[in-house]
């Protein structure tokens, strides 16, 4: 498969996931540390303390990404490793483990990809009502600002937040995230405090440093009426509005789709003059998060959005169905995925940059003398980046891949269950070995020359 000179291929993580030092050399408490502590809320009783031991083990990681000849790794900041307390104070060694680590991956010829925000909110600010307080938007832009001030002469590629909507809808409304809240009355406030944070902070990246190229990464996915019937079409558009445009509107066009905004006034989001023109801040690209399609039926009960989404819970091994694969998360292998949000965005919103910026699958994998055969996740890479070649061939502005992830990491609630990485993890000796997908994707970016 060749895809153009340029196109970018990557992996992609985020802190919380993979670091562990959850208490070391002064980082503060995050919703992350706070919410898995909490007993009942991880499977197994998991929690990120260790993680992969990425903030020791960086240095091997990289090797590894060098071997498998990645050009560029997206990596998130932790916010309460570098501002303990959320704000004030900048604890010196947090903010040298990521200036280490961009050194080590420049080194490495590796780009570093840095992502602001990708769900660890420091719990001193969370203390403070987190995003459902306006003020947060603020107190990331500050956060923002003294990132890229110290690393925006060697970081070029910006994204300010990861996935918007799952922070809101699994945090705020579902209560299955941290910081663990059932109300979903109060999502569409957090929503709109997200994406101003974002606008103010693709500003500040801006004035930092003028040839930064900045974008957000968000969570796409087709979108599929479960049947033919008027009423399940019609929960497709609901859902295409509140799951996508209520990001991209803003984004593209500067205003949030009219239903939105038109809630009744216990949902709707303070706007206040001003907003929308920071959130529209133009953008170099958009981040596309995908790994499986939605398929949405009218649902009486969801109120507020009259659509549900038909989602399998997780399980203990992948599985098919009427001939369909899916994977241990519950998630339907649909390998157009790409290839319909990269044309979804090339007619509705001006064929925009992109950039794939996570996409990928968990399946049950098991190490077999010293080797992991993990044929079912090498067919899901090559399917959907054959999708993404379609979607190039078809004029899509598609610039790179970032598989999600390097190695098998936390999985949020779902603890060290799930195993997304190209890299297998022994989760107890931290032994890496580099799956049989890890060597195709490796195969794939070494015949692009
Ligand atoms: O692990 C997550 C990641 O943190 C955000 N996007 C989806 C991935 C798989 O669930």
């Amino acid at each position: 498969m060749k895809f153009p000179q340029d196109f970018i291929f990557g992996a992609a993580a985020s802190a919380y996931q993979i670091e562990g030092a959850w208490n070391m050399d002064g980082k503060g408490e995050s919703i992350w540390d706070r919410f898995a502590h909490t007993s009942g809320k991880i499977r197994h009783g998991d929690t990120g303390d260790t993680a992969c031991d990425f903030y020791h083990r960086y240095k091997d990681d990289i090797a590894l990404m060098k071997e498998l000849g990645l050009h560029a790794y997206r990596f998130s900041i932790s916010w309460p490793r570098v501002l303990p307390e959320g704000r004030g104070a900048i604890n010196p060694k947090g903010l040298d483990f990521y200036k280490r680590l961009v050194d080590e991956l420049l080194e490495a010829g590796i780009n570093p990809c840095v992502n602001l925000y990708h769900w660890d909110l420091p719990q001193a600010l969370q203390d403070q009502g987190g995003w459902l307080n306006r003020d947060c938007a603020a107190w990331f832009a500050e956060f923002t600002s003294i990132i890229a001030d110290h690393l925006g002469d060697r970081v070029f590629d910006w994204m300010t937040l990861n996935e918007p909507l799952m922070a809101a809808a699994l945090g705020y409304a579902l209560g299955i995230h941290a910081p663990g809240y059932r109300k979903p009355w109060s999502m569409f406030r957090v929503i709109h405090h997200l994406m101003l944070g974002h606008g103010l902070a693709v500003n500040r990246i801006r004035s930092e440093n003028p040839d930064a190229k900045v974008g957000i990464a968000l969570d796409l996915r087709p979108i599929h009426p479960l049947s033919n019937s008027e009423k399940d079409k019609l929960a497709a558009e609901k859902a295409d509005i509140f799951m996508r445009r209520t990001f991209l509107d803003p984004i593209f066009q500067g205003r949030y789709p009219e239903t939105f905004t038109t809630r009744n006034r216990l949902f709707r989001p303070r706007i206040k003059d001003g907003d929308m023109e920071i959130i529209a801040a133009p953008l170099d690209f958009v981040g596309v998060n995908t790994y499986t399609v939605d398929r949405v039926r009218y649902s009486p009960w969801a109120i507020g959005m009259g659509f549900e989404t038909q989602m399998d819970p997780a399980a203990e091994e992948e599985y098919t169905r009427n001939g369909v694969q899916y994977t241990t998360m519950g998630w339907e292998v649909y390998p157009q995925v790409l290839y319909e949000i990269l044309m979804y965005l090339k007619h509705e919103y001006g064929n925009p940059a992109v950039f794939v910026t996570e996409n990928g699958a968990a399946f049950s994998d098991k190490v077999v003398e010293s080797r992991v055969h993990d044929e079912k996740r090498t067919h899901y890479l090559q399917t959907h980046l054959a999708g993404v070649k379609k979607a190039l061939e078809e004029g899509s502005n598609c610039k790179g891949y970032f598989a999600w992830t390097l190695v098998d990491n936390f999985e949020w609630a779902e603890g060290y269950s799930k195993r997304f990485g190209l890299v297998y993890v022994d989760h107890k000796t931290q032994q890496r070995t580099i799956k049989d997908s890890g060597l195709w994707y490796k195969k794939l970016i070494a015949s692009q020359k």
